[in-house]
């Protein structure tokens, strides 16, 4: 960006950007007992490009969907530790997996059983032996619609950046790698400096269209690997894995000062605007709403020490 360009031709790409996600591959678990069932639905699975994971042991089931993440499920329906309707259960009682569709894959072909499978928290029951063509046009087809329902749900309607609680969510994800790898983790907080006098002055769409600015100017500015989230109205939130905070505060720092070189037309003066930065770094054991305590408090520091500042 050069400081006097146009804000209107960033927002025309913000479409654009927030799409990037539907074109990853489908990512699938797989839980069964049989090593050897497992790979065959493996194989059918990658020749249609979805990456798989495969559990023989369900009891790491919710472990391995916090660091997998997968689109959908597979689960076989008996298996000796625990059955699939039971794994179903304790996965369909946790938040942040409700949307993700369970498929059960089994020989069991007792309809009654089936439905009483479906009925305990699966979505689908697919028996066993099952065509190729079948069984993927079934993950493609529930993992699709899946995962637009979730980009819905995780992510702010005006910017596309994730809202706050799916940001608190990957926060806390980001917390607990950082924490077991022993790499550093930063989290920005940021809110738009004297943002009433821009709805007053210039109106609440101008208001608007700042904001979805900076919401791509972030986007641009920062890694790929960053999380960035629309934390309230006009506050935003930075998760930045592999970052410590003196990096962390170079970086934003850099796109403070960039930011308020934009100049918005209008009347009767053109609008800029600057915000202002908190930063907390993990710590040990510090957890994530300690963690964004922290940057809540540097962000307070920053506004009374001047604002247009970033503080760690
Ligand atoms: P400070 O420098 O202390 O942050 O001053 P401020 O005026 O920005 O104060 P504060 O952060 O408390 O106010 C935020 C204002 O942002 C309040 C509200 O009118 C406005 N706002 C919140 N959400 C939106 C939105 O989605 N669109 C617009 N246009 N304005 C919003
Ligand atoms: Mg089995
Ligand atoms: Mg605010
Ligand atoms: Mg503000």
């Amino acid at each position: 960006f050069t400081g006097s360009m146009d804000a209107s031709s960033l927002l025309e790409r913000i479409e654009v950007l927030t799409h990037v996600a539907q074109y990853e591959p489908y990512r699938v678990l797989i839980v069964d007992d049989s090593r050897a069932q497992a790979t065959h639905t493996e194989r059918v699975l990658n020749s249609a490009g979805i990456v798989t994971r495969t559990l023989t042991e369900p009891i790491q089931a919710m472990d391995e969907l916090a660091e997998f993440q997968p689109d959908l499920i597979i689960l076989d329906m008996y298996m000796p530790a625990c059955n699939g309707t039971e794994l179903a259960q304790v996965i369909r009682h946790n938040d942040r997996y409700v949307s993700v569709p369970i498929i059960y894959l089994s020989a069991e072909d007792d309809l009654d059983k089936q439905l009483d499978a479906m009925s305990e928290g699966g979505d689908d029951f697919l028996t066993k032996p099952i065509k190729p063509r079948h069984l993927i046009a079934t993950v493609r087809n529930r993992a699709d619609r899946a995962r637009s329902l979730k980009a819905r749900m995780v992510r702010d309607s005006l910017t596309g950046l994730f809202n706050h609680t799916h940001t608190l969510q990957l926060l806390e994800d980001a917390r607990f790698r950082a924490q077991r790898d022993e790499q550093p983790l930063s989290f920005a907080m940021i809110d738009i400096d004297f943002f009433k006098k821009v709805n007053d002055n210039y109106g609440h769409p101008m208001g608007d269209r700042v904001i979805k600015s900076l919401a791509l100017f972030l986007k641009q500015r920062l890694r790929k690997s960053d999380s960035i989230g629309r934390y309230g109205g006009e506050e935003f939130a930075v998760v930045m894995p592999n970052t410590d905070a003196r990096t962390a505060a170079k970086v934003l720092d850099e796109v403070r000062a960039r930011f308020a070189e934009i100049h918005y037309p209008a009347h009767p003066h053109d609008l800029s605007c600057t915000f202002s930065c908190g930063i907390a770094e993990v710590v040990d054991d510090l957890d994530s709403k300690h963690l964004s305590q922290r940057a809540d408090e540097a962000l307070y520091r920053a506004k009374n020490g001047g604002r247009n500042r970033v503080e760690v």
